[in-house]
């Protein structure tokens, strides 16, 4: 679908508001047609995005999903992890599905690098907690944060512009990662080698964002943050351990690119009709029954990085008046109501209870959290095909109250909704 003037100029951003997956990939796709520059602030490749154009489905882990837009400028910020051998793979596929990304994708020089022996890591130590483990993606995000916070990391100008510096601390970061984990097998030399290459292949990429993404600011372009992750995932505010380790809510735009707050526009949330999470941790609203069955094979929800199933649950309001309060959403995206279409009725989660004492806030604690009862509203559903309404009046009144009943009890504005996983089964409300 075409958008134009529903963005402001300067910088608008698109986040998760529960656990991931919420189809973030295709409002973004969607935007990018009325945006200049497509960026991302934070995560890695274990995020997984998913677009479908016509007959063609493109999947971006690394990338901004902006880059299928052909005037469209992706960054890749400061804030984000990259393993570069994902970064340029993930390009070869791109282009051969038909994006030319020349002269219009750029990494930060400030960027920090995913190697190998940080995946090797994150899968040992998801093995060192056995059944309290995370459930991670494995893909190396949390140990390259953790060097990063510690100060050992390595970032992509040390690869481009010093080299020698590279070496040492790549080599010393293998010694101690070996120290600490065991000698687990690493070709170094066959490494350094590959990297040597990549310091060349990537250079043309490689800018430094922030005074790139100031200059065009000042220019009064138009800027989309393509969150990755999302709210609940957030290492701070998440659910702690259970989380990834970004800050995946707004404060995430401005340590991860460089964006001042007071550049921000508009943020817009991506709330799923119902609620999913991949990966281990307390889901409050989780539904390990045919519900959670059904919105599971209807709602075809598979980790696009992993290939894991999706767990299932009703929508958690509990959870989005706490990502409401934190990221202050100018409007949400709801999606995927079209996964909702058969049921009979459909519940919204509206307070959590311990003890039979209603909490005031979202809990810290993870055993508090996996005690609670969760207290339901339920609407009939509308039980009919929802997949061509393309304005919101086309919808069956139950699924109109379903909304409404959703801006009501979050108190923000639902302007887009979702109906199908193409790019033009969106409705936009003004
Ligand atoms: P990590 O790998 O350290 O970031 O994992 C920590 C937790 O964060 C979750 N996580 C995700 N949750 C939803 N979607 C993600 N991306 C993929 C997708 C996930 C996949 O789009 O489907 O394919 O499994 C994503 N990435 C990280 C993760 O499950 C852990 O709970
Ligand atoms: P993201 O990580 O938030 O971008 O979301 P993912 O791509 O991981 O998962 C969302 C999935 O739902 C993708 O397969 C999308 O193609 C699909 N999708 C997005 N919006 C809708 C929708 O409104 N209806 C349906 N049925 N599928 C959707
Ligand atoms: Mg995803």
């Amino acid at each position: 679908m075409a958008t134009n003037g529903v963005l402001p100029n300067g910088v608008a951003v698109v986040l998760g508001a529960q656990w991931g997956d919420e189809g973030k990939g295709k409002l973004v796709d969607i935007l990018c047609s009325e945006i200049d520059f497509c960026c991302r602030c934070a995560g890695g490749n274990n995020a997984g995005h998913t677009i479908v154009v016509g007959d063609k489905k493109f999947d971006f882990h690394m990338l901004p999903s902006g880059l299928i837009n052909p005037k469209c400028i992706s960054v890749i910020g400061n804030g984000v992890v990259i393993h570069l051998p994902s970064f340029f793979s993930e390009l070869k596929k791109v282009v051969d599905q038909g994006i030319d990304a020349t002269g219009r994708l750029f990494i930060s020089d400030r960027a920090h690098m995913v190697f190998d022996y940080h995946q090797i890591v994150d899968g040992i130590k998801e093995g060192e907690l056995g059944r309290g483990s995370i459930g991670t993606t494995k893909k190396g995000i949390g140990p390259t944060y953790s060097a990063k916070a510690s100060r050992s990391g390595i970032r992509i100008h040390h690869l481009v512009q010093n080299f020698p510096e590279f070496e040492a601390r790549f080599r010393s970061s293998v010694i101690n990662k070996q120290k600490r984990y065991g000698h687990f097998e690493y070709d170094v030399e066959a490494e350094l080698a590959r990297y040597k290459e990549y310091a060349e292949t990537l250079r043309p990429y490689v800018v430094d964002s922030t005074s790139y993404i100031h200059n065009a600011i000042a220019s009064q372009k138009r800027i989309l943050v393509e969150g990755a992750q999302a709210f609940m995932l957030d290492l701070d505010f998440g659910t702690y351990p259970f989380v990834t380790s970004s800050s995946t809510s707004v404060g995430g735009v401005c340590t991860g690119l460089g964006i001042p707050p007071k550049k921000i526009e508009k943020v817009i949330g991506v709330v799923k009709a119902y609620t999913t999470r991949v990966g281990a941790g307390p889901f409050p609203t989780e539904q390990l029954n045919a519900t959670g069955d059904h919105l599971q094979s209807v709602g075809q929800e598979v980790g696009v990085t992993t290939g894991r199933k999706r767990r299932c649950g009703w929508l958690d309001m509990v959870v989005l008046k706490y990502s409401h309060m934190i990221n202050d959403y100018s409007s949400i995206n709801i999606t995927k109501l079209d996964v909702l279409d058969q049921l009979a009725e459909v519940k919204i989660g509206v307070e959590y209870r311990l003890d039979g004492k209603k909490l005031e806030s979202f809990p810290a604690d993870l055993d508090i959290l996996s005690k609670v009862e969760v207290v339901y509203e339920t609407l009939p559903g509308w039980q009919q095909d929802i997949s061509k309404a393309r304005r919101f009046e086309d919808l069956p009144q139950n699924a109109q109250n379903y909304i409404a009943r959703i801006e009501q009890l979050m108190g923000v504005k639902v302007e887009w909704i979702g109906v199908g996983a193409g790019r033009d089964a969106m409705i936009y409300r003004k």
